[in-house]
């Protein structure tokens, strides 16, 4: 049935028929015909947020974690530019967002108006894709286009700016199947570097798996692990490829790079064979290129081409998706195991650096938050040093329930994200961990989660400090702490005016009964974990050092 809309409510149909059922965004004059139509599409749920940037990383969290589009809306000017951290950290994480944001009337446009920016000029290189929807006629189609490439292939971001006079332009519509989006197809290529791979594999004495994000978009982690188990290759996962595989199994190493315990990196450093699969080899997982796996030929496995070799040098590229080329992999191998090497990479074990001398080790915060949530539990990281801890000591079991800024690590991330999985997962509980950095960044969001009702459990880990840039000031600026001391207000008096509960935990006998009251809690509630001042994070490689040279003790006393 052909009906005559506005462009706004064409904006809304297409959501709707798109599947679209959760926004979150933040009103503002050039969208407002938008937010007139709103309320006639009762099944599209808006989430009021206290500032753009929480639209953009809760629209990502809910495409992290539902594995669909995550749709964020702004006004124009600083609506817009309130978005771009959060386009830019799911363009570096490949999520899915559609960023909707209204523009000044066309006929104001390039005229410097009032709150007029050229939000596509901005965002051109952050996004897939970014349009200016030029009459309402191309409305519909730009809408379905933008909602497809954003979760076709390699998923991210994509802005559509729409001119407020575009909204209320009058146009004939027609309801539309949503074309079925196109599936991955292996051609003779791929067959063809399958079988290299595979050869590889067989022939190698040192073979390793190292597995990222790619894994869990293309939801390849049983692939993953049959594949591990059919050829006894130890399994790495960077940090944003952490819960696509089981930690506890015995094939499972852990986090590799900056961070990665020393019998990872020293893995790295001994392996002949390394499949790499759904990452792109960064620099915080190299350290320095040139001397990263100096004995290993390099099998790497990605949907996106411009990957393959633009950080490390291949031996075999793959170009497909996860799950169909690992797939390809299992059947192409032959069953083998590799125990002596498990047991020398074992043996490569050092005693824990890590050393807590006073304050909750956030070992144990973490080893009682398990506990609390029964591992029933989705854990969203903020950025710093809490987040690498978050990395290496939560026993992650199921897929996809470690969910950080990996790739831009954008401290405030967090709190914001953990409502658009907690709206993704209702059924689940959601924890963001932060420092108490970052956590001051997107705070105002409780005020969101009050009005919204949204559930998300908060943990602020205390330090005192920008304890990451700290770390690095005490490692490698001669201890001189400039500007990294930060004042934090009263926690549990803020939740109070907040109205939610809140506990501040000093002494680790508290923490079961906490996590677990606060696990408990059928709305948000906070909790402060005061931890050592000046804990760090080890081992640590040096930025831009080898991954053969980790930091594993505290250099000498502060106090430049
Ligand atoms: C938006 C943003 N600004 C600055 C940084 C640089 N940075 C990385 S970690 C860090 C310190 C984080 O401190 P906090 O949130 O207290 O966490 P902690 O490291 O103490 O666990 C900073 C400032 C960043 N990653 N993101």
């Amino acid at each position: 049935m052909t009906e005559v809309l506005t462009g706004a409510q064409i904006l809304c149909r297409t959501l709707v028929e798109s599947g679209v059922e959760t926004l979150f965004g933040y009103p503002g004059g050039a969208i407002m015909p938008f937010y007139h139509a709103l309320p006639e599409y009762p099944t599209l749920r808006h989430i009021l947020v206290r500032h753009e940037q929480a639209a953009a990383h809760a629209a990502d969290g809910f495409a992290r974690a539902s594995g669909r589009v995550g749709v964020c809306v702004a006004t124009s000017g600083p609506g817009a530019t309130n978005l771009v951290t959060g386009l830019a950290t799911a363009q570096m994480d490949s999520s899915p967002v559609l960023a909707i944001t209204g523009q000044v009337p066309r006929a104001l446009m390039g005229r410097d108006a009032f709150q007029e920016t050229d939000i596509v000029g901005i965002t051109l290189p952050i996004t897939k894709q970014s349009y200016l929807v030029p009459d309402v006629s191309e409305l519909a189609d730009i809408v379905t286009e933008g909602l497809a490439i954003a979760q076709d292939g390699r998923p991210g971001p994509v802005l559509i700016d729409v001119p407020k006079d575009v909204q209320n332009q009058k146009a004939a519509y027609t309801a539309r199947p949503i074309p079925a989006r196109a599936a991955a197809e292996g051609g003779s290529q791929t067959v063809a570097a399958v079988r290299r791979a595979a050869d590889l594999i067989a022939a190698a004495q040192r073979p390793l798996l190292m597995i990222g994000h790619g894994v869990i978009l293309s939801e390849a982690c049983e692939e993953v692990r049959a594949l591990a188990e059919k050829t006894g290759m130890p399994v790495i996962t960077t940090l944003l490829g952490i819960s696509a595989f089981p930690e506890g199994h015995p094939l499972h190493l852990g986090m590799p790079g900056m961070h990665g315990d020393v019998e990872v990196n020293r893995a790295i450093q001994q392996a002949d064979v390394i499949v790499g699969i759904g990452l792109r080899f960064d620099d915080r997982v190299t350290g320095n290129t040139a001397a990263f796996a100096p004995r290993a030929k390099i099998v790497h496995v990605d949907l996106d081409a411009a990957e393959i070799g633009k950080n490390v040098p291949v031996a075999v590229g793959i170009v497909g998706d996860a799950r169909d080329v690992v797939r390809r992999l299992v059947e192409a191998v032959a069953t083998r195991g590799a125990g002596d090497w498990l047991g020398e990479i074992r043996g490569f074990a050092r005693r824990r650096a890590e050393q807590f001398r006073g304050g909750l080790s956030p070992e144990t915060i973490l080893a009682s938050l398990y506990a609390a949530t029964r591992g029933r539990c989705t854990v969203v990281s903020d950025v710093g040093q809490h987040q690498m801890w978050v990395a290496k000591h939560y026993p992650y079991q199921r897929p996809n329930t470690h969910i950080t800024s990996g790739g831009l690590g954008t401290m405030g991330f967090a709190v914001p994200a953990a409502m658009g999985v907690g709206l993704a997962r209702p059924e689940e509980t959601v924890w963001a961990i932060s420092g108490d950095g970052g956590f001051q960044m997107n705070m105002a969001e409780i005020a969101t989660m009050v009005q919204e009702r949204l559930p998300v459990k908060m943990a602020v880990f205390n330090n005192g400090y920008l304890g990451m840039v700290r770390q690095w000031q005490q490692f490698f600026h001669g201890g001189r702490y400039s500007c990294t001391p930060i004042w934090s207000p009263d926690y549990v008096k803020l939740a109070d005016a907040y109205g939610i509960p809140a506990w501040r935990v000093e002494e680790a006998h508290e923490l079961p009964d906490v996590l677990a009251r606060a696990t408990a809690e059928p709305g948000p509630a906070l909790v402060e974990c005061v931890i050592e001042q000046e804990a760090n994070v080890f081992p640590m490689i040096p930025p831009g050092g080898s991954l053969s040279e980790p930091i594993e003790a505290e250099p000498a006393a502060h106090g430049a």
